[in-house]
């Protein structure tokens, strides 16, 4: 049943080099609010599809769904839902600490890129997976396994020469009904996919140094980044 590993050994400067390259790309990865209408090659998020479905899942069960759509209605109707659940979260939900922690994103309730963007993809979470002759078997670390999904998701879209959004309207119950999901999975993330506008601005945000990050373990560690 178990078949050979074919391992892609890279030379040591190839390493450096690869690893080096992909966190300068990964660097230049930012979250849009502002997306262009125009369309993106279905091939591009075809492949960045099948490359979310590659990523490591509990004992394999690949406990996601990705759910897409191009269609103007049907963005619309995600965009109108969202903006309701979006209002009373601004204006009742939400608590003032939450409210001051969005405040430099410049967020509020109206969500226009739901219909702008070319593409949405939303992300669904399946507790269990059923099978043809209706036995349902338990899926092992659900979260962790969609969350490192759509992280390569994100990633590849990225690597592709495209903008991301990750939203998370809350609550999300109504993705279901949008995108005509069983009410077995959950909703887990709205992904907005496209090409940031042109005059696009984000927000002045940092990430934290490694020393901030990373704890280096051990007095051999040290040596070894040293
Ligand atoms: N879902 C809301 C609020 C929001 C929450 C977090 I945490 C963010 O990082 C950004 C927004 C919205 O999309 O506006």
């Amino acid at each position: 049943m178990n078949k050979k590993l074919e391992f892609q050994r890279l030379q040591d400067a190839e390493m450096k080099t690869a690893a080096q390259s992909f966190y300068t790309k990964m660097q230049r990865r930012r979250t849009v609010r502002d997306f262009s209408d125009q369309s993106v090659p279905a091939e591009v998020i075809r492949n960045a599809l099948l490359c979310a479905g590659t990523a490591p899942s509990g004992a394999n069960m690949q406990p996601w769904h990705f759910a897409v759509t191009t269609d103007p209605k049907i963005k619309i109707g995600i965009k109108d839902a969202a903006e309701a659940e979006e209002k009373t979260f601004y204006t009742q939900r939400a608590p003032e600490a939450w409210l001051d922690a969005l405040a430099p994103l410049g967020t509020d309730e109206h969500k226009p890129f739901l219909s702008t963007a070319p593409v949405l993809i939303g992300v669904f979470l399946k507790k269990f997976t059923y099978t043809e002759d209706g036995k349902r078997l338990k899926n092992y670390y659900p979260y962790e396994s969609v969350g490192i999904a759509c992280g390569l998701l994100i990633s590849a879209l990225h690597h592709s020469g495209l903008a991301t959004l990750t939203h998370t309207p809350s609550p999300m119950a109504f993705l279901n009904q949008a995108f005509a999901r069983p009410k077995t999975e959950r909703p887990y993330l709205l992904l907005v996919v496209g090409y940031p506008e042109e005059n696009c601005q984000v927000p002045a945000i940092e990430k934290l140094p490694f020393e901030d990050i990373v704890s280096v373990v051990g007095e051999q560690t040290q040596e070894y980044f040293k």
